[in-house]
């Protein structure tokens, strides 16, 4: 039995894969946390939520406006600007670490390249006016995310024909948009979009294919964590879905992903670890 970790050629491709992973931490900014008027204790909690991930060994921050979320209310234009481009310049002043901005406003998307970020996170995939024209003119990277429908509604009644081909298909729509606006090919990465627009048995078909979607040459993000995919089917509440959420984040991973979505920064470098090691001995 070997001692050393091997080397062979399906091994070596593997671990490249592994070595580029990424994690992406999700900050909360919640508006409730905005609306009591405590602006500068929900600044410090998001400051110090971040010097925790970069403890942690995060990659990448996800700034989240809450106006991307499933069920979420719309949020003016002025209001998200208001809530994310402060703390996206506190943390770039601050901090030496790469920051994303969730966000599907061109107006966002603009402040936000202004001011530093380092990727776009639009859950519509530069679907709404304004936001290809914006991105074309920077050259920072964009996840282009699936959802079928509104967050108000997508969960209503979600229907495809083939999940993986029509999500496919989408994507093929969007990277030729892309494309001929000017957004160059190395900016772009892609996300299926757990949970938005999707039954439970969609998504862990979307899952169970997800080396699918690597047809597309283009690196692909995964946003499983505490998802109600896991809370579904494990009948367990939000706080009460690590195992779950460390569990899909690693067979997406195994099947492709380079970029994993997390809450729980520390626990997924760690399964990632792991899964380094165990690429290193395989032969
Ligand atoms: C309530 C329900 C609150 C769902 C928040 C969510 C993704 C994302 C979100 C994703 C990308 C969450 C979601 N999910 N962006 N933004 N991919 N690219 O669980 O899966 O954070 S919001």
């Amino acid at each position: 039995m070997p001692i050393e970790p091997i080397s062979t050629e399906s091994n070596q491709k593997e671990l490249a894969h592994l070595n580029n992973v990424q994690v992406m931490g999700i900050l909360n900014v919640t508006p409730d946390s905005f609306s009591d008027g405590g602006r500068f204790s929900t600044f410090d909690a998001a400051l110090k939520q971040v010097e925790l991930m970069i403890e942690d060994g995060v990659d990448i921050v996800d700034i989240g406006g809450e106006s991307t979320r499933p069920g979420a209310i719309e949020v003016s234009e002025k209001d998200e600007i208001a809530r994310v481009i402060p703390l996206l310049k506190i943390i770039k002043s601050r901090f030496d670490i790469p920051v994303s901005i969730d966000t599907s406003k061109a107006g966002v998307m603009s402040e936000a390249i202004l001011h530093g970020a380092d990727m776009i996170n639009d859950v519509r995939a530069l679907q709404n006016e304004g936001c290809l024209d914006v991105v074309a003119q920077s050259h920072i990277s964009v996840c282009l995310m699936h959802m079928q429908g509104m967050p108000r509604t997508m969960q209503a009644s979600p229907h495809y024909k083939d999940i993986i081909d029509d999500i496919l298909s989408f994507f093929q729509h969007r990277i030729e948009s892309c494309e001929t606006k000017g957004i160059k090919r190395e900016c772009l990465i892609v996300d299926p979009g757990f949970g938005f627009g999707k039954t439970l048995q969609h998504n862990y078909q979307m899952l169970a294919d997800f080396a699918q979607f690597k047809k597309l040459n283009l690196p692909l993000l995964a946003g499983i964590s505490r998802k109600s995919m896991l809370g579904d089917l494990l009948n367990r509440d939000v706080k009460q879905r690590l195992s779950g959420s460390l569990t899909a984040a690693i067979v997406a991973v195994q099947q492709g992903a380079s970029i994993v979505r997390v809450h729980d920064v520390a626990e997924s470098v760690d399964a990632l670890k792991v899964l380094k090691a165990v690429a290193q001995y395989k032969s």
